[in-house]
C-alpha cells in the first residue's frame, strides 16, 4: 500500500521546509518535491505541517493504585493519545512481589495486546530487589526493554533503599539500561503524613506539606550524585520546581548523564487550585505535586535552554466522581483524608495542543523545539530513534498533519480519555492534529476514529542516547 502525502511542510526537531512525503508498507520512503506515485492515495496537505507522532515518554494505563485502577485502559488511553497527536507511549509496567522484571513486562503486555491502537513500549519498575537483581536487569534490552524505574517515593509499595539504587544504577550503567526515577524522599513524606494525619489535618490541601519541594530537590540531588557515581545514564521524571531543576543542571554541568522530564500539568495547575474550599481540589493531587506559577516559569524556561529535554503527561486518569454507574472508584476515595487520594492527572490526549499553543504560539520556542520535546528527544533517549521521532526515509510513518490556524476548546465533554475533568477545560488553543498517522494508516481523520482496536504493536527498543 502506497500513500503520497503532498504540498505539506515537514517539520523535525532540525528542519523546517515544504515537501511531499511517499509512505510504503508502513515506512517512509521518499521525501522530495513533486513526488508522484503510480496507485498511491493521494492525501493534499496544503497549508498543514507534518510533525512527527508525538511520544509520551511517561504513562499509566490500566493500573493498580491508590485502592482502585485508572480509568483508562490501554484503548480508551491510547485512542484518547491518538486524537491528540500522539502516535507512541512508553507505560510503566510494575514488578509484582515475588515475581520478576520479565514477569511484570509480560503482564503488562497481556494488557495492552488485543487493545492497542498505537504503538508501545514499557518501562519497567523495580519492586522487589532480589539477589539477582542485577542478572534480571542485564537481561531487559533483549526482551526490548531498555529502561528501569525506581521510586524513591511510596515508602512499603514502590520505594527503594539506597543499596537497591545504587546497585541498579551499577547494573544499568553496565547493560547499557536507563535508570529513570521518581524524585521525592518517602521517608519524609510517610513521617509528615503520619503526622497531619494524627493531627486531624486531612483536608486536601495537606497534600501540599507531605509533599514539600526540598523533598524533590533532595531526591534529585541524591540520584544525580548515584548517577556521578556510576556513569549510568538517568532520566528524572515528572520534575516540578526550581530547587529540582537547580540539581539537575548541576549533574549536567558536572558532566553526567542527567536528563529531566517534565509534565504538562505543572505549567497549568498550581498550589492554589488545590486550596479552594471542598474537595475540588483532589483533581490535582499527584506526586510530586503542582507548584506554583513561578515554577511553572522556571519550567519553561527550563524546557527552551535544554536543562530539560521532555515534556510527557504522567498520564494517570482517576475519575472526580467515580464508585457508581459501573465506574471503578475514583478521587472519592479521598474524601477519608488527603493521604488516600488516588495520585494522579489524566492529559495523554492533550500534551501536543496544550504544549505546541502555549509554547510556540507565545513565543516560549519554535516549533522544532516543539517536536523535539515531544517526539525526537523521548524517541532518542528511549532507544526508538530513528524508527519512531522523526520524518525521515526509512522512518515508521508515524505522522501528524498539524493546521496551525485551527482552534479547539479543550473540555470534558469532547475529549476521549475515559475520565470525567479535564485539566485544560476551557483553554482555547489554535494549532490542531487533523489527521493522525500510525505507521502509514490514518487512524483519525478530521476527528473521526478510524483504527482498528488491536492494531498497535509493542516497540522492542534499543540503548538509548544521552541528550
Ligand atoms: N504520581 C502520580 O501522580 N501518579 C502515578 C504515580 C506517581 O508517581
Ligand atoms: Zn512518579
Ligand atoms: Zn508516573
Amino acid at each position: 500500500m502506497k500513500t503520497l502525502i503532498k504540498n505539506g511542510t515537514v517539520v523535525t526537531a532540525g528542519d523546517t521546509f515544504k515537501a511531499d512525503v511517499l509512505i510504503e508498507d508502513e515506512k517512509i520512503s521518499l521525501i522530495g518535491n513533486a513526488l508522484s506515485a503510480d496507485g498511491a492515495e493521494v492525501i493534499d496537505a496544503s497549508g498543514l505541517f507534518l510533525m512527527p507522532g508525538g511520544i509520551d515518554a511517561h504513562t499509566h494505563l490500566d493500573m493498580p493504585f491508590g485502592g482502585t485502577t485508572t480509568a483508562d485502559d490501554f484503548f480508551t488511553g491510547q485512542r484518547a493519545a491518538a486524537f491528540g497527536g500522539t502516535t507512541t507511549h512508553v507505560d510503566f509496567a510494575l514488578q509484582q512481589k515475588g515475581e520478576t522484571l520479565i514477569q511484570g513486562i509480560d503482564m503488562w503486555k497481556k494488557r495492552a495486546e488485543g487493545n492497542a491502537v498505537i504503538d508501545y513500549g514499557f518501562h519497567i519498575a523495580i519492586t522487589d530487589p532480589g539477589e539477582d537483581m542485577v542478572s534480571q536487569i542485564e537481561s531487559l534490552p533483549a526482551a526490548g526493554v531498555t529502561s528501569i524505574k525506581l521510586f524513591l517515593q511510596y515508602k512499603g509499595l514502590f520505594m527503594v533503599d539506597d543499596e537497591t539504587l545504587l546497585k541498579a544504577m551499577q547494573a544499568a550503567k553496565k547493560a547499557g539500561v536507563l535508570v529513570m526515577t521518581h524524585c521525592e524522599n518517602g521517608d519524609v513524606t510517610d513521617i509528615i503524613t503520619k503526622q497531619l494525619v494524627s493531627e486531624g489535618k486531612t483536608d486536601v490541601k495537606y497534600h501540599l506539606e507531605a509533599h514539600p519541594r526540598e523533598i524533590e530537590a533532595d531526591g534529585t540531588s541524591k540520584v544525580v550524585a548515584f548517577a556521578g557515581v556510576t556513569g549510568c545514564k538517568l532520566y528524572v521524571v515528572h520534575m516540578t520546581c526550581k530547587e529540582a531543576l537547580h540539581e539537575l543542571s548541576l549533574g549536567r554541568a558536572a558532566g553526567y548523564k542527567v536528563m529531566g522530564e517534565t509534565c504538562t500539568q505543572y505549567m497549568f495547575k498550581f498550589e492554589d487550585d488545590m486550596r479552594v474550599p471542598g474537595y475540588e481540589g483532589a483533581k490535582w493531587a499527584c506526586g510530586p505535586p503542582v507548584r506554583t506559577p513561578k515554577d511553572a516559569e522556571y519550567i519553561w524556561k527550563s524546557l527552551t535552554d535544554t536543562t530539560l529535554q521532555f515534556v510527557a503527561t504522567d498520564h494517570c486518569s482517576f475519575d472526580f466522581e467515580g464508585g457508581k454507574d459501573g465506574k471503578k472508584p475514583g478521587k472519592e476515595l479521598g474524601k477519608e483524608g488527603f493521604h488516600k487520594i488516588p495520585n494522579g492527572i489524566p492529559g495523554i490526549e492533550d500534551r501536543m495542543p496544550v504544549m505546541y499553543h502555549n509554547g510556540v504560539n507565545k513565543g516560549r520556542y519554535d516549533i522544532n523545539r516543539f517536536v523535539a520535546i515531544t517526539a525526537t528527544n523521548p524517541a532518542k533517549a528511549l532507544g526508538m530513534y530513528p524508527q519512531k521521532g522523526t520524518i525521515s526515509v526509512g522512518s515508521d510513518a508515524d505522522i501528524v498533519l498539524w493546521d496551525l490556524n485551527k482552534k479547539h476548546t479543550i473540555s470534558a465533554e469532547t475529549h476521549h480519555m475515559n475520565v470525567d475533568y479535564n485539566a485544560y477545560e476551557g483553554m482555547e488553543v489554535k494549532g490542531w492534529p487533523v489527521r493522525t498517522i500510525l505507521r502509514g494508516k490514518s487512524i483519525v481523520v478530521n476527528g473521526e476514529w478510524k483504527q482498528e482496536k488491536g492494531a498497535g504493536q509493542f516497540i522492542k527498543r534499543h540503548e538509548g542516547e544521552f541528550l
